[in-house]
């Protein structure tokens, strides 16, 4: 196949700006498992291939499956497309008017069949033809970028008409001061409550200071929905009395001292919750989040304490970049972190990557369909283009490593070696099973104008 040049936006998620880099790629048959030593698709594994599903999307964010070769897509800048067999319908079926700006947009699905739908007394709606209610997360801001929000939706799917209706707004949160750690992703847990990652809208260094408790600054400004992941049930209200306290909005906080996160997912063992977070410049992070944990943002990232600009702390009180001596490293539950009358906790990452790989999407695969030895794996794929295996450890709470990766840290890509499952896509912003058992991989920029970039793969 014809050589292509690819044109690669990257996300600078650390600085929360866009930035602009070209790479020369090649790519031979996108089906190809690599193998040309150049920038397509290299899987680890020789006894697995990658097929592209569909093409042509403009920064797909996410998918959600409707069925077998069937499933929803979105993008960024606000459409939500649906695609069976591997076409792309030309209607979407919504498009909303989102904040496009840096890190916002049409960001977050998640999907729950609906069951007697015929049963939907209490309202006015008798039709027959919606399967499905569509949960979407979007920023939405009244002027140019301000008095914007955070929200998620509920939409009823007409699956015949292929349109998304009866918008029921579930929640909003208010999304400043910066276009930036949005978070934006959502997904429906095993106790069928609705979870979603929301960031502290904050660049690493601040245009303007807001600091809130759920950044673990205890005389900071009230709780606002910012900085963790919040639970709420399908119609949008509270689960239970909250797990941090009863008082709105600090009842909807499943986990806090969250930076920003782009990948949670459920264990499909033990049901417990794993999220991906990006770190500044360093210390990203895989955590394993029990109710109430506090990843330890904005004061630590990776196993370091940060000084005031978001520098790793040295002993010597310096920040990173001069000086010499040790890092700052803080183990669990330390003294200054807030802790909401001890109903928090913090506990250090189960992985960190030193260097920023800002990693994006989490998934546990439950299929036997790669291969038994990947049943139950975890799957996390980067801002740059990889996707990451890792095994569980036989509790299932951390992960199984080892040489090198012994320490839960990659210092930067020379540590890979044992974890790297596939590299050479564009922005990975989502990863998912497919009914038919295989990873679905949602490779995010419109690379190039006629070929197949801004895509969904297949692995199988
Ligand atoms: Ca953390
Ligand atoms: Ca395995
Ligand atoms: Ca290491």
């Amino acid at each position: 196949m014809n050589r292509i040049r690819i044109i690669l936006f990257t996300l600078s998620f650390p600085l929360l700006l866009f930035s602009f880099c070209n790479i020369y790629a090649q790519e031979d048959q996108p089906s190809s498992n690599g193998g040309d030593g150049g920038e397509s698709i290299v899987l680890s594994d020789p006894k697995l291939k990658t097929e592209l599903v569909a093409s042509g999307l403009d920064f797909p964010t996410t998918m959600a499956f409707l069925g077998p070769d069937d499933f929803l897509i979105l993008e960024k800048a606000g459409l939500v497309k649906r695609v069976t067999n591997g076409a792309v319908l030309d209607k979407p079926l919504l498009q909303v008017d989102v904040s496009v700006k840096d890190e916002r947009g049409l960001l977050g699905i998640a999907l729950s069949e609906k069951k007697n739908f015929n049963a939907n007394n209490g309202t006015s709606i008798k039709n027959n033809d919606i399967s499905h209610n569509v949960f979407l997360y979007y920023v939405i801001c009244k002027e140019k970028n301000t008095g914007c929000e955070n929200r998620i939706y509920r939409y009823d799917l007409d699956n015949k008409n292929n349109v998304l209706i009866n918008p029921k707004l579930l929640l909003s949160v208010p999304s400043f001061p910066d276009p930036a750690h949005i978070g934006g992703i959502i997904d429906i847990g095993p106790d069928n409550n609705l979870y979603a990652t929301i960031g502290n809208f904050q660049h690493t260094i601040p245009s303007e200071i807001y600091r809130t408790k759920t950044q673990n600054y205890e005389d900071g400004e009230p709780v606002d929905g910012r900085a963790g992941v919040l639970r709420i049930t399908q119609d949008g209200k509270p689960v239970g009395n909250g797990i941090l306290g009863s008082e709105y909005p600090l009842n909807l906080y499943y986990a806090y001292g969250v930076k920003n996160s782009f990948g949670i997912d459920f264990d499909p063992v033990t049901k417990k919750l794993w999220l991906t977070e990006n770190g500044p410049k360093f210390g990203d992070e895989i955590n394993l989040a029990e109710p109430g944990f506090n990843s330890g943002s904005d004061k630590i990232f990776g196993i370091w304490r940060v000084n005031e600009e978001g520098k790793k702390l040295q002993a010597n009180g310096n920040g990173d970049g001069g000086g010499g001596g040790e890092y700052v490293t803080v183990g669990n539950n330390p003294k200054d972190l807030v802790y909401f009358g001890g109903k928090g906790h913090y506990s250090p990452p189960e992985f960190i990557w030193d260097k920023s790989t800002p990693p994006t999407a989490v998934l546990f695969l439950d299929s036997k369909n790669l291969g038994a030895q990947y049943q139950n794996d975890m799957f996390v794929g980067s801002v740059d283009g990889q996707i990451f295996h890792f095994d569980l450890n036989d509790n299932r709470t951390g992960l199984l490593l080892k040489g090198v990766l012994e320490d839960k840290i990659a210092t930067d890509d020379t540590e890979f070696g044992d974890i790297l499952f596939a590299e050479g896509f564009s922005i990975i912003t989502d990863l998912k099973q497919g009914p038919d058992g295989n990873l679905y991989v949602v490779s995010g920029l419109k690379q190039s104008k006629s070929e197949n970039l801004g895509a969904v793969y297949r692995i199988k």
